[in-house]
This record gives C-alpha cells, sequence and structure tokens, in this order.
C-alpha cells in the first residue's frame, strides 16, 4: 500500500518544469559568511542570517546536492491531516503570513511536510499548490503516501526529531541535510542598541552577537526568529523577543555597561545573569543589549561621550529618553516587532524611559528579583523590570519572572523577608500628594483627572490629597523624619558604595596599571564622584549602618504611610508624576530652556526629595503608566506633535501581583490600554 516509503536518493525534483506557474518567489541570494560561520542571505530586500553552525536538526541520507554542499530556503510544515490538499498547505501557508514577521513565500522554494495522522496522503493537489511557487523540492515525513508525478519527486526523511514549523535554510550535502533556523534582521533605525544577538543554539545556552553592519543603514541590526517556532512551545514566554540592558552578562557577549573602558577591561561573559535566564527558561529571546547611561548614572543626553544617545520615536523624534535605561523604553515605543525590554532601576532607571517614551515600566518592590551578573550601582537599591506596550502582556511577563525562589535575601536588601500574595486584595484610597501634582501641563492633569476619577469609580476608591513630605517630617523618629539626611546619608552610601567595590575601584586600578597611572576614559557623570570618592569614608561599616537606617524608615513607612489591612495588601495606592508632567524635554540642552519644555528629574518646589526618590528609599512597588498624550508645538519639527502623559503609582512593598491585578481590571474596563510604537502613543 504504502508507495515511496524508502529513503531515495534524491534526483534534482520538480525543477526546469516547463508547465510550471509562474514563480512568486524572490530568489534566495547568499551574501557572506560571517566571522560567527553563519550565513548572511538576502530575499528581495530583506536580510536574514542562518544559523548553519548549530542547526536546529540534522537528517542524514544520500542526497545529490549541486556540488559538494549547497544551501537554500526550506519551509517546515507539520500538520495532523491525513490528507494533506492544496486546502491544507494553503491555509497553513496562510496563517505564516498572517502571525509572522520573518517567513515570506520566498522560503517555498522548498518543503518539508510531518504529518501526526497515521498513514497521509499528500494529495496531488497539494503538488500543484507547491508548484505554483515553483517549488524546487519536496520532502516529507516517513510514513507518507503519495503518487508519483512525472514533474516532481518526493523525498521521504527518516527524522528522529522534526524541528519546530517555520522558515529555514537547509544545507544538503551528499550525506545529510541540515535544518538551520533563520533570523531576519531588522535595522534599529532609532539607534537604540549598541548590537543584536541570538542564541548560538550551541547547548552551552550561548549567545552569539551579530557581526554585521550593513553599509546602507547606519544602524546596529537586530536578528529577530520566526516566531512560528515556537508555536508548539506552551512555556508563558515562548517566542516573545526581548531587549535588554548592557548591564545583565549573557553568555558569550560582553558586557559593558555604557563603557568601552570597561568593556576593554572585562572578558566575554561566561555565564548568563539568573535574571534573564529565567527570561530564557520561560521560552523568552534574546534579540540583542540596548544602551544605556554609563554605569547606570542619572546622565543627561548631552552629557554622554562614549556612546551615541538613543533616539525617542515619540512626538518630534528629539524628545529625550532619560536615562539609565533609556534604550530600552525608547526601542519598546519604538519598534512593532521587539515585545519587551529588560532594564534596572536604582533611583528612576525604569520608571522615568518609561514615562518620557510612553511605556509601561516598573520599579518592583525592593529585593523581588535576583541580580547576581548584573552590574551594580546600589546594592540594596538596585531592581530590575520590564518594559512593555501593552498592559496585559507586561502583567503576564511580570507575573512569569518575578518567583520566591529568585527573591534576594534579607541579608541584601537589609528588609525584612518578601512575601508576595497573588490577590484582589485592593487598595482603598487613591493618594494624591500635593506637593508632586498636580501636573505641569494643565492639559495633562484632565487626562489625568479623568483617569483618577474613572479608577476610583471601578474599584470604589477614595481620593484623598496628603502632603507626603509632612507626612514624613510628621514621624516621631527625628531620624525617619529627615527626608533630606535619608535621601542624601543612607541612600547616598548605598547608591555608591556597591558600584565602588565592584566596578570604579577594579576599572580604576586596572587601568592605571594598563597605562602608566592613567584615569580611565569615562563619561563626565561619573568622572567627578569617582576622583573624589574616600575608601575611608565609606566604609562596609558604613554601608552596614545605612541599610539598617533605611530599614527603620520602611518599617516606618509600612505602618504609617503605606501598610496592609485585612482588606488590602497596601491600603492605599499613591500617585505621582516621575516624567515632566505633561511637559516635552529634549535631547538638545537648550531647547529645554523654554518654559513650555522642562528638565527631567525636578524637584518641586515643596518637596525635599523628588518623587523617583520615594521607592528607593521606601522599597515599596512604583509603577509608570501610560494615561495619555497632550500637544506641543515642535521647535524641531516646527509642527504640532504630541507628548505622552504618564503616571506613577505606588503601592507597599510585596504588593505587586495586587497591583498587577489592578491593572489588568483597569485594562479590561477600557481605562488602560495598548500604546502604539511611533510617533504617538495613543
Ligand atoms: C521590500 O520589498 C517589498 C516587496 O517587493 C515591498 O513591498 C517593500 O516596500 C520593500 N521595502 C522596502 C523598505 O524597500
Ligand atoms: C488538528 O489540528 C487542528 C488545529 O490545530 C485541531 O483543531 C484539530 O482538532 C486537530 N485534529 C486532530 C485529529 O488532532
Ligand atoms: C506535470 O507536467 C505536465 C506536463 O509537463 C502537466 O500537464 C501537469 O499538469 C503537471 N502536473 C502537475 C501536478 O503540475
Ligand atoms: C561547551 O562548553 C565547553 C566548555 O566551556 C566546551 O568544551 C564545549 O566544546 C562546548 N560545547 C559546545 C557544543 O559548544
Ligand atoms: C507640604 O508640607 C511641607 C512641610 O510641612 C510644606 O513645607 C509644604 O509647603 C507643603 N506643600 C504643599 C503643597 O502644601
Ligand atoms: C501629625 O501627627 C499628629 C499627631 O499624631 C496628627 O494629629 C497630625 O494629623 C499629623 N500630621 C500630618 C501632616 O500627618
Ligand atoms: C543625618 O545622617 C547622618 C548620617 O547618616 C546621621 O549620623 C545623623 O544622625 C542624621 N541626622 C539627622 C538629623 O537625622
Ligand atoms: C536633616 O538632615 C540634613 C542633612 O543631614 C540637615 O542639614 C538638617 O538640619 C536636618 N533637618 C532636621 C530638621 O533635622
Ligand atoms: C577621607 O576621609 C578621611 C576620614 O573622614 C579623612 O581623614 C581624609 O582626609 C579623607 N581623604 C581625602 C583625600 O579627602
Ligand atoms: C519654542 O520656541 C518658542 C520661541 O522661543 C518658545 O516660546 C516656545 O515655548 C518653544 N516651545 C517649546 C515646546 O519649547
Ligand atoms: C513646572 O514647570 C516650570 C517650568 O519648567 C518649573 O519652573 C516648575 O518648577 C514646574 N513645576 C513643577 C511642580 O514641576
Ligand atoms: C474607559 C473609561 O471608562 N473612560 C471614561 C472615563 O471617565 C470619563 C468621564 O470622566 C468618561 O467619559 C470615559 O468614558
Amino acid at each position: 500500500m504504502p508507495v515511496a516509503k524508502k529513503l531515495l536518493p534524491l534526483l534534482a525534483s520538480c525543477i526546469a518544469l516547463g508547465s510550471c506557474a509562474p514563480a512568486k518567489r524572490t530568489p534566495y541570494a547568499p551574501i557572506q559568511t560571517l566571522s560567527s560561520g553563519d550565513l548572511l542571505f538576502k530575499m528581495g530586500n530583506l536580510s536574514y542570517i542562518a544559523n548553519v553552525q548549530n542547526p536546529k536538526t540534522v537528517v542524514s541520507g544520500s542526497f545529490t546536492p549541486g556540488t559538494t554542499s549547497s544551501n537554500f530556503p526550506i519551509t517546515v510544515i507539520n500538520t495532523n491531516a491525513s490528507v494533506v490538499t492544496n486546502e491544507v498547505l494553503q491555509s497553513i501557508v496562510a496563517s505564516y503570513l498572517d502571525a509572522d514577521d520573518v517567513f515570506t513565500e520566498d522560503f517555498l522554494e522548498s518543503v518539508f511536510i510531518s504529518s501526526t495522522a497515521a498513514d497521509p496522503i499528500l494529495d496531488p493537489t497539494s503538488i500543484s499548490y507547491l508548484q505554483s511557487y515553483a517549488v524546487s523540492q519536496i520532502f516529507v515525513s516517513e510514513g507518507f503516501q503519495h503518487v508519483e508525478t512525472a514533474n516532481c519527486t518526493v523525498t521521504t526523511l527518516a527524522l528522529a526529531d522534526t524541528p519546530p514549523p517555520g522558515p529555514y535554510v537547509a544545507t544538503m550535502s551528499l550525506e545529510s541535510l541540515a535544518f538551520e533556523m533563520v533570523y531576519l534582521l531588522y535595522a534599529d533605525s532609532y539607534r537604540d542598541f549598541l548590537f543584536g544577538a541570538y542564541e548560538a543554539n550551541d547547548g552551552n545556552g550561548s549567545f552569539t552577537a551579530l557581526p554585521t553592519f550593513l553599509p546602507e543603514f547606519w544602524d546596529p541590526m537586530i536578528p529577530v526568529p520566526s516566531r512560528i517556532y515556537s508555536w508548539t512551545d506552551d512555556r508563558p514566554l515562548a517566542g516573545e523577543r526581548v531587549a535588554i540592558k548592557d548591564l545583565f552578562d549573557i553568555k558569550g557577549l560582553q558586557t559593558s555597561g555604557g563603557s568601552q573602558a570597561w568593556a576593554h577591561i572585562t572578558p566575554i561573559a561566561d555565564g548568563t545573569a539568573p535574571s534573564i535566564q529565567r527570561i530564557i527558561d520561560l521560552g523568552g529571546v534574546i534579540v540583542g543589549k540596548y544602551k544605556l547611561a554609563q554605569f547606570a548614572s542619572g546622565a543627561n543626553p548631552w552629557d554622554w561621550q562614549d556612546e551615541h544617545y538613543p533616539f525617542n520615536p515619540r512626538g518630534d523624534g528629539w524628545l529625550t529618553c532619560s536615562a539609565s535605561s533609556s534604550g530600552g523604553g525608547c526601542s519598546i515605543a519604538a519598534y512593532d516587532w521587539l515585545d519587551y525590554a529588560i532594564g534596572s532601576d536604582t533611583g528612576s532607571s525604569m520608571r522615568r524611559p518609561a514615562a518620557v517614551a510612553g511605556v509601561y515600566g516598573q520599579r518592583p518592590s525592593q529585593g523581588l528579583m535576583n541580580l547576581e551578573r548584573v552590574m551594580p550601582l546600589g546594592g540594596a537599591t538596585d531592581t530590575t523590570g520590564v518594559f512593555s506596550r501593552d498592559p496585559y502582556k507586561w502583567v503576564k511577563f511580570s507575573k512569569a519572572w518575578y518567583t520566591p525562589s529568585y527573591f534576594q535575601s534579607p541579608a541584601l536588601t537589609g528588609l525584612s523577608p518578601l512575601s508576595l500574595p497573588d490577590t484582589n486584595a485592593f487598595p482603598k484610597r487613591i493618594l494624591y500628594p500635593v506637593e508632586y501634582l498636580p501636573l505641569n501641563n494643565s492639559a495633562a492633569e484632565v487626562v489625568l483627572q479623568e483617569f483618577i476619577a474613572n479608577m476610583s469609580t471601578l474599584f470604589g476608591m477614595t481620593v484623598e490629597k496628603f502632603n507626603f513630605t509632612a507626612t514624613v517630617q510628621n514621624a516621631s523618629d527625628p531620624q525617619v523624619a529627615n527626608l533630606t539626611n535619608l535621601s542624601s546619608g543612607p541612600i547616598g552610601i548605598i547608591d555608591s558604595y556597591t558600584q565602588w567595590e565592584e566596578v570604579a575601584k577594579p576599572l580604576i586600578t586596572t587601568w592605571a596599571k594598563l597605562y602608566d597611572g592613567r584615569f580611565p576614559p569615562i563619561d563626565p557623570a561619573r568622572r567627578p564622584g569617582w576622583r573624589r570618592y574616600n575608601e575611608s569614608q565609606t566604609t562596609a561599616e558604613a554601608y552596614q549602618k545605612a541599610l539598617q537606617e533605611k530599614n527603620l524608615a520602611v518599617e516606618w513607612y509600612e505602618q504609617n504611610l503605606q501598610f496592609s489591612t485585612g482588606e488590602s495588601c497596601s491600603e492605599s495606592v499613591m500617585l505621582y508624576d516621575i516624567g515632566t508632567g505633561g511637559l516635552p524635554s529634549f535631547r538638545e540642552e537648550s531647547l529645554n530652556e523654554s518654559p513650555a519644555a522642562s528638565y527631567l528629574a525636578v524637584t518641586p518646589p515643596t518637596a525635599k526629595i523628588t518623587g523617583a526618590n520615594i521607592c528607593p528609599i521606601y522599597g515599596c512597588a512604583d509603577y509608570t503608566i501610560p494615561i495619555g498624550q497632550v500637544p506641543y508645538f515642535s521647535n524641531v519639527t516646527f509642527h504640532e506633535e504630541m507628548v505622552p502623559v504618564t503616571i506613577n503609582m505606588v503601592v507597599k512593598r510585596g504588593c505587586d501581583f495586587v497591583l498587577l491585578n489592578m491593572i489588568e481590571k483597569m485594562a479590561d474596563a477600557g481605562i488602560l490600554k495598548t500604546v502604539k510604537t511611533g510617533r504617538t502613543a495613543f
């Protein structure tokens, strides 16, 4: 009964058919073998790489390649149909084209069809369909029955391991046929990345930096794998493309911290940060490293020297990306092909970039995620968060990623052990701090008031104006009551000691040895502080004392300001603005001098600290939420443009998942929306 079940030597099949319909395909064009050994190729105006070094699957057999070895595009189709007809293939190809940006019909140069059905049949109509694409070779899995046609040889492959569906490059030699994963290269036209990277598939968890520059663009190229590869993968983050701030170690890639001097003295990472490995284990796909303010500083755009400052797609294209996780927030606002970006927040570095790019981004509760192999700033103030455009996807990622086995130890945070309830024990009050609000731009305050009204209605919350500064200053312990002292004293020590010990001192010492006593070339944001750092003032003992002082403040906060009750994880949610109050802030310094623009990180006149400083002191969870946009007249495009309006929502430490549940409910109610990429968020 079975017709051609045997592994047959392949004769050039389906080619040179006089009867073929005109080819719809643009031909495959190999460009070069990269230094990694992988292959750069083009089809039409799209550029790809194929991981020929470490194929996904190799099948041995007896083949007849054109020369001793040849490469060609191939589409893998896995179905459960018992009769594979024209309609079956047509609908699968349509679904590939619909849901994936990497696959094109050009990959139909050859196909491999497998079916999970018993004794599947390759219907002649399917061969006609494939011939309409001028398919050159058809491969099927074992067990397929098909009629031999005069026009087309169908070759059976004995594959132990069927590759996931989607586009591949096949490399055929006399003895084997390899299926190699392909990555579409996107130009990072906003120059938010340092470099693209992809998983080496070497069985060792290594990554390969994309060693290519296409002269037709100035931009780094970012490789993204086909989304189809992950269709059969049920892990929570399967196939999600993630950009990583270049202070997390990823095996096989350089960690620079935004400093060429640091990169010069540090070897390629021989391991991956556990926080990033967890994303990979959950199915996430790392696509590259993005730009950051050097050593996670708060440097203004015009103070960047080593790297060229990234671009923000919003408004006139000349808006700031803010500091430290700047490339992350701006890339999420820029590219539909990117799903998430991971950043860190010590003083504002997730929350403010999210605000100026009009995307979601958080500083989670202190201690929520392991930070080993992440270049530190303040050991007990560093946190890591994720940028996203979509509130549901943001919630999904955060809940999958943050998990008790990755919590930091109390010895590290200096705080009580974390608990992370996942309940609907929502706050009862919305706190509106009068020194931080209203928003500076009155048009933006209208957007905020509507948001507050909608949120309080949805959850039955009351809105309460209060004076944050006065409330803290009312504390009976003078140490706890002094906000200036808290932020410049213990937080100042925490934010400098760890970086000095683990980054600054080794860099300065090594550089001096290498270059005859010279100080390393670093940006001005860090140079004076590192230069005058006094080790006999900021000691290990001082650091421990600072942790205790911080913990005292946190304990006071969690009893007096944001506390738990039987009904609420955090009795209140506090709102404030970490952005610019709805005014534009620019990458070009002088543009910020106008009253219709703003610098970042302005301490409001009657406050003692910036709003950004609250959670680094009190360990609380602080989430930036895009809520709208307002117009401004641009002195760059001389045209009306839109600037995003965001608000920050703060809850007691450990109430992250309760806040995420609130965010999900607000998305259900249409109060929160997915933001768009590009010039406008809404
Ligand atoms: C690339 O080619 C496709 C198909 O020919 C075309 O639709 C598209 O506009 C081209 N894109 C660019 C950037 O040239
Ligand atoms: C085949 O796959 C389709 C789509 O995934 C599914 O709806 C259908 O139930 C499957 N049929 C069988 C027989 O497994
Ligand atoms: C095979 O080729 C013949 C003539 O060359 C043509 O009539 C026939 O339609 C072709 N069959 C298929 C399935 O394309
Ligand atoms: C994995 O790493 C080890 C040592 O780091 C190396 O010897 C080995 O060749 C690597 N394996 C692969 C498949 O690259
Ligand atoms: C908040 O309280 C502080 C301390 O009492 C006071 O100096 C400040 O003016 C108040 N701010 C507002 C807006 O009421
Ligand atoms: C300060 O504390 C007193 C006594 O507990 C209280 O009556 C007052 O309302 C508090 N003021 C503020 C601004 O919290
Ligand atoms: C200010 O901070 C220093 C150092 O942390 C501490 O010794 C001092 O007691 C603080 N003063 C007040 C008024 O809190
Ligand atoms: C708070 O601390 C600062 C800095 O240590 C100090 O200058 C100031 O006097 C203190 N204020 C009060 C009210 O103690
Ligand atoms: C460093 O601090 C110590 C202790 O406060 C002080 O004695 C020393 O003069 C300082 N060194 C410098 C270079 O300022
Ligand atoms: C643009 O420039 C004009 C004239 O200098 C100034 O009045 C206006 O505020 C500026 N607009 C912005 C958004 O900075
Ligand atoms: C509002 O903006 C103006 C002009 O930049 C600035 O002087 C003022 O401090 C801002 N107010 C607040 C509360 O940020
Ligand atoms: C999404 C949503 O509920 N929006 C409402 C918010 O409140 C204003 C009035 O304050 C309504 O007009 C919106 O429809």
